[in-house]
């Protein structure tokens, strides 16, 4: 599309969208009509590629989150159209970046669950795979952080109420949902998805849930006008509202409710498909597999079944061998409280049919697996139905082809423990798929400068579609010159987060410091409370020698807790108290300075992953299943700080250890350290920590007397299940000696340290979303590129 062209299509489209002269248009509206502009410019490829993936063996992503963030940038850079946006607003006496920051955050997940959905999405379309995306339309996405008095504040984010360009509702599409007690419309919104590079545009089907009618004429006519009212909120819940938990499972009848309805709407479009292709269902495992994001669409394994045998007369046996050759389960945790499991007396009431049919499945695999020779203790454990509850993963492991986790480590624990019975039974149903993220997000846009400096060392931009070629690289890593100027370009992404958090937060921060971050949700296994204790302990030291020699460092946070979780708010008070004492105090000085980002999100992590130096990867040992935010950081030339967790084991594996810092007790080591592990003792032996604790108790820390840094002392002293759960304090020392070290090295030899960061850089590729896309679509998903 030539230049004209575009400022043509665009000038029409802020006309449209805002009724007026385009030189008076809102700069909502110039967002509006430029994301209108893209939409045309690529809907005849759109349809193309649906036809064409129709036609194909295809994957179906089913995932209750998909963390999207803005839409319009990662479009424009994908179709090569971002200068030619530029001077089409331009000549308009609009600025592009102006525009962008119109857009808002299409936040419709948590954390690294929905983000990795939103990554494979930018994969597959990328490499021309014929995937689809499958999720729910929620009207609020993830809830909006304030902080008051440094506590977290919650505000509903509806994101879409000014328009949204970017989705598409397909009215024509409609399904409808049955509940036994009411019976809803399921209307698709379809989002396009880019690749880079390429024509093929891949769908994110997102369903929302409307009234039957718009109304209950018979209802207001008998006068029951309210109820007619609450009846159709009742629906419009259904999809109103985003769980904001991240990693725990909320056990809310609307939420088991918001399951079936985004599975039962996408299995009934999928079936659809598949008649009107092949006029038949026998072959459906034969076109399509589903792949299950975690348990939360395991509804949809007893839906397929209740469709494939009421609504098209297949026997038990024929649809439950459809069933098991379309399924694959992904875990990405292995914490108990994660573990969905809801009462019997819940599907009762809400879909008696499929209760029916998940007794049916219960009842099969008592019977296989007793044959197969398991004692009962074990066959009520691994049953799908158990204690009156039913259980998702489960269900899950049984039903499904392929079991995976989603890092090597994650793996091995799952096969070794949380997943064992099933491994013992299944092992061939198991594998691995290291997570990924996408380059052009996160390297290519959100890091310009870097992404130049890679185009000109390398000669083209291909490695943005083949992060591999990186390793070309090589030969640089002792090039003086290439090394000053990723410290340059380093500094200067610094320079520009000054200015961004200046601007949002009036926070001054000083782009010499060391730039040290920690950004994911907030828990307590992440381990976000270490953290906050060095800088409290190392602000200790400073009270006590304010000649000592420090050098410069800004800690940058960024996190949400989840509303109802008590203890991470604590944690989030913590910090903002611990930033209070640091940033104010004359004996600091400025050299340290705590940064706690607000309301963190996509677009955030954005201005933050460019300009840190330190990349903190600290959870307990074996309980981040993967974590991605690790992955960023390296292809952005951070260097980790973590645990043996994750995915940080296979970073270390491809940079060596000379190129991370790695502390704390391991997996393997921490059963044997927690048999004689005393907390109490542990800080009374480390010099300093002890002061540290009783600062959350002695009033040199104030919680507002709400007792909040009371109960976080004693969840480390008394807590229930064995004091300090998440070895923080075990593992205070190592990580105190590792992290001083870090800062020491960064200001000795900063080509030595750009050294680092480039090996970093070069050896990013294996963590690309492609790769594990590609081992996906090879491994479990067999399907091929269709490119248009
Ligand atoms: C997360 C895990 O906590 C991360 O370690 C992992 O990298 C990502 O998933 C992606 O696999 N996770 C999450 O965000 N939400 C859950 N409910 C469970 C796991």
């Amino acid at each position: 599309m030539t230049h004209d062209n575009l400022t043509a299509t665009i000038a029409g489209q802020v006309r449209s969208v805002s009724g007026k002269n385009v030189l008076s248009a809102t700069l909502q509206e110039y967002w509006q009509g430029t994301a209108a502009a893209v939409v045309d410019h690529l809907a005849d490829n759109w349809q193309k590629t649906e036809e064409r993936y129709n036609a194909s063996r295809m994957q179906h992503y089913f995932s209750a989150e998909f963390l999207m963030g803005r839409a319009l940038l990662n479009n424009l850079n994908n179709l090569g159209l971002v200068e030619e946006a530029e001077q089409a607003l331009g000549a308009f006496g609009q600025n592009l970046s102006d525009v962008l920051e119109e857009e808002h955050d299409a936040a419709l997940g948590n954390g690294g669950l929905g983000r990795l959905a939103a990554c494979f999405l930018d994969s597959s379309a990328t490499q021309n795979l014929p995937v689809r995306g499958y999720g729910i339309l929620y009207r609020y996405g993830l809830f909006k952080q304030f902080f008051e008095d440094g506590n977290q504040g919650e505000e509903p984010d509806p994101w879409m109420e000014e328009g949204y360009p970017f989705v598409i509702r397909r009215e024509e599409n409609v399904k409808f949902i049955n509940y036994a007690d009411l019976k809803v419309r399921a209307i698709p919104y379809d989002m396009p998805i880019t690749g880079y590079g390429t024509d093929n545009v891949g769908t994110l089907r997102l369903w929302k849930a409307e009234p039957m009618a718009d109304f209950d004429y018979n209802a207001f006519n008998s006068q029951d006008f309210t109820g007619a009212i609450v009846e159709r909120e009742r629906v419009n819940d259904i999809s109103r509202v985003l769980y904001p938990n991240d990693s725990s499972f909320e056990g809310k009848v609307l939420r088991v409710r918001q399951q079936y309805f985004f599975c039962s709407a996408s299995l009934q479009q999928i079936v659809d498909n598949e008649l009107a292709q092949r006029g038949t269902l026998k072959d459906f495992a034969t076109f399509n597999s589903i792949q299950l994001n975690d348990t939360h669409p395991v509804l949809a394994i007893p839906e397929l079944m209740r469709i494939l045998m009421d609504d098209h007369d297949f026997g038990w046996d024929e649809a439950w061998e459809i069933v098991r050759g379309t399924f694959a389960y992904t875990n990405h945790t292995v914490l108990a409280e994660a573990l969905e499991t809801w009462e019997v007396s819940i599907f009762d009431r809400l879909f008696p049919r499929i209760r029916e049919i998940i007794f049916e499945i219960d009842r099969r695999f008592r019977e296989e697996i007793a044959k197969a020779g398991f004692d009962q203790g074990k066959i009520d454990y691994m049953a799908p139905v158990s204690g009156n509850r039913i259980r998702m993963a489960w269900i899950a492991c049984y039903a499904a082809f392929s079991i995976n986790g989603v890092a090597a480590l994650h793996t091995e624990i799952i096969k070794a423990d949380t997943l064992k019975d099933w491994y013992d039974v299944w092992p061939e149903k198991f594998n691995n798929k290291t997570n990924g993220v996408t380059p052009r997000r996160w390297l290519d846009q959100c890091n310009p400068r870097l992404s130049a400096l890679l185009t000109e060392l390398l000669g083209n931009d291909e490695w943005v579609r083949d992060l591999d070629l990186l390793k070309n690289l090589e030969g640089y890593l002792n090039d003086a010159d290439v090394l000053d100027r990723l410290n340059a370009i380093k500094h200067a992404n610094k320079v520009d987060f000054a200015a961004w958090i200046k601007h949002r937060q009036g926070i001054e921060v000083d782009p010499d410091a060391i730039f040290d971050t920690q950004i994911k949700r907030l828990h307590e296994y992440k381990r976000q409370l270490l953290n906050a204790f060095y800088i409290l302990d190392l602000y200790f030291q400073i009270k006590d020698d304010p000649s000592m020699e420090v050098p410069p460092r800004v800690f940058i946070f960024g996190a949400k807790a989840a509303p109802g979780y008590v203890r991470a708010k604590a944690i989030i008070k913590l910090i903002n108290t611990i930033g209070e004492l640091v940033n104010n105090d004359d004996d600091v000085a400025g050299r340290l300075k705590v940064v706690f980002v607000e309301n963190y999100n996509v677009s955030p992590a954005e201005h933050i992953i460019p300009a840190t130096d330190i990349s903190e990867q600290i959870s307990t040992a074996g309980k981040e299943a993967s974590g991605t935010g690790n992955m960023k950081f390296m292809m952005n030339g951070a260097l980790t700080l973590g645990t043996m967790d994750g995915a940080n084991v296979e970073i270390v594996d491809a940079v060596g250890n000379d190129n991370a810092y790695i502390f704390g007790a391991t997996e393997d080591e921490l059963p044997e350290l927690r048999k004689t592990y005393d907390p109490r003792r542990t800080a009374a032996e480390v010099p300093g920590l002890q002061r540290v604790m009783d600062a959350l108790v002695d009033g040199t820390l104030d919680d507002g007397g709400t007792g909040l840094f009371h109960d976080l002392h004693n969840s480390l002293f008394d807590g229930w299940g064995g004091a300090d759960e998440y070895y923080v304090l075990g593992d205070f020392a190592s990580y105190r000696e590792t992290r001083d070290r870090v800062a020491a090295d960064y200001f000795s030899d900063r080509r030595h340290w750009a050294a680092m960061c480039l090996k970093n850089i070069i050896e990013s590729g294996r963590f690309s979303s492609d790769r594990t896309i590609r081992d996906y679509a090879r491994e479990v998903w067999k399907i091929e590129p269709q490119k248009i």
